[in-house]
């Protein structure tokens, strides 16, 4: 056997391995249990003391030599390794970073501030109030008595299937309750108004407030109507407030919000919670269809007494206008159901 060809061998192959797999190949060929160099150790015992005692030895010198130099390899394919893995983990932080999609704010949302800025600007507080309601505030306080025929004007999503609900029982927050009272039927609210009610029966006048809100009506929808839409609500009351009062306030409110002269038509009509009662109808600067805007009217000497206060001493006069309307007009948008579809391609314009 000659060792020192053996050696020339595994060094060559050594240095050619590409991978840790060939040359885990190579120490098996060479070092493994049945490898050549484990195999001479082997075929030692047939020789004599002193062959033994010399190839044994020179076989050790080229066993270890072999072992140093994968030893070695092992190291320099290992560090190509980890080199390659760091490379291919590498972030470059000088890269632009990816763009995050910013959100913003919902057509509506951005009609009903700006709405709100202008009332408060005229010395109008903003008023929040329940969007369940109770029989009572929706109707009755306002003059609506059951079984009139005005009641059908709103088409309602009764509660709870219409049943009386004691109030002790209810699972309906608190601030939502009647208070003395024993029983309550509940709805989705049908408009802003019954939040007048609530407003008077805690503050004496005068008064200047707006109630945006949410409303809900159990009707059929169209390019102008949907079960679920916003109102603002306005309430002036004081002294001497007469509709010249009213006139004044909606066509300031008009001009800033327009910002360009908008035709306006005041239609008498029929409320019974107003009187007199009237509703504006407004077109913009094309003269195209005219578009119902709001309802509104002195309030009726009923409604203030439901609330407590004295009719003989207090003059008001009230509104209701779908803020829905009035973003239609402002972006030109033919149908109040893309408000509420959720499509994208809608919403991003704004
Ligand atoms: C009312 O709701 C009265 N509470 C308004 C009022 C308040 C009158 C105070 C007098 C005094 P009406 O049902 O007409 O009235 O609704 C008022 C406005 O809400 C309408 O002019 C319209 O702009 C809007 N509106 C009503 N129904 C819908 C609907 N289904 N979808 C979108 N907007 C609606």
């Amino acid at each position: 056997m000659d060792l020192n060809e053996l050696k020339t061998r595994a060094q060559k192959e050594i240095r050619k391995a590409k991978n840790l797999k060939e040359l885990d190949k190579i120490f098996k060929k060479y070092l493994g249990k049945k490898g050549e160099i484990s195999r001479i150790f082997s075929s030692l015992k047939g020789l004599s003391e002193k062959e033994k005692k010399k190839l044994g030895k020179e076989a050790n010198l080229v066993k270890r030599e072999v072992e140093e130099m994968i030893k070695e390899k092992l190291k320099e394919l290992q560090g190509k390794l980890r080199k390659q893995k760091i490379e291919k983990e590498k972030i470059d932080v000088t890269r632009p970073g990816k763009k995050l999609g910013v959100g913003h704010l919902h057509p509506l949302t951005l009609v009903q501030r700006e709405v709100l800025e202008i009332f408060q600007s005229l010395g109008f507080s903003v008023v929040l109030g329940p969007e369940v309601e109770t029989e009572w505030y929706n109707f009755d306080a306002l003059n609506i008595p059951k079984d009139h025929p005005a009641r059908d004007f709103w088409d309602t999503f009764w509660l709870l299937r219409n049943q009386k609900i004691p109030n002790h029982k209810s699972q309906i927050p608190n601030k939502f309750k009647i208070q003395n009272s024993k029983f309550q039927k509940l709805l989705l609210r049908t408009h802003t108004s019954p939040v007048q009610i609530r407003y008077m029966e805690k503050h004496s006048p005068p008064l200047r407030i707006v109630v945006p809100g949410k409303c809900f009506r159990h009707e059929a929808t169209d390019a102008s109507h949907e079960i679920q839409f916003y109102q603002l609500e306005c309430l002036m009351v004081d002294e001497n407030v007469s509709v010249a009062n009213f006139k004044a306030i909606i066509e300031e409110f008009l001009k800033r919000f327009f910002k360009t002269k908008i035709e306006i038509r005041l239609r008498p009509s029929y409320f019974p919670f107003t009187e007199p009662s009237f509703e504006i109808d407004i077109r913009g600067e094309k003269k195209g269809n005219w578009t119902e805007l709001l309802g509104a009217g002195m309030v009726h000497p009923n409604v203030f007494k439901a609330a407590g206060i004295n009719p003989k001493n207090w003059q008001g006069f009230a509104f209701g206008v779908g803020l829905d309307r009035l973003a239609m007009l402002r972006y030109k948008i033919n149908d109040i159901r893309l408000f509420y579809s959720g499509d994208l391609r809608f919403l991003k314009q704004f």
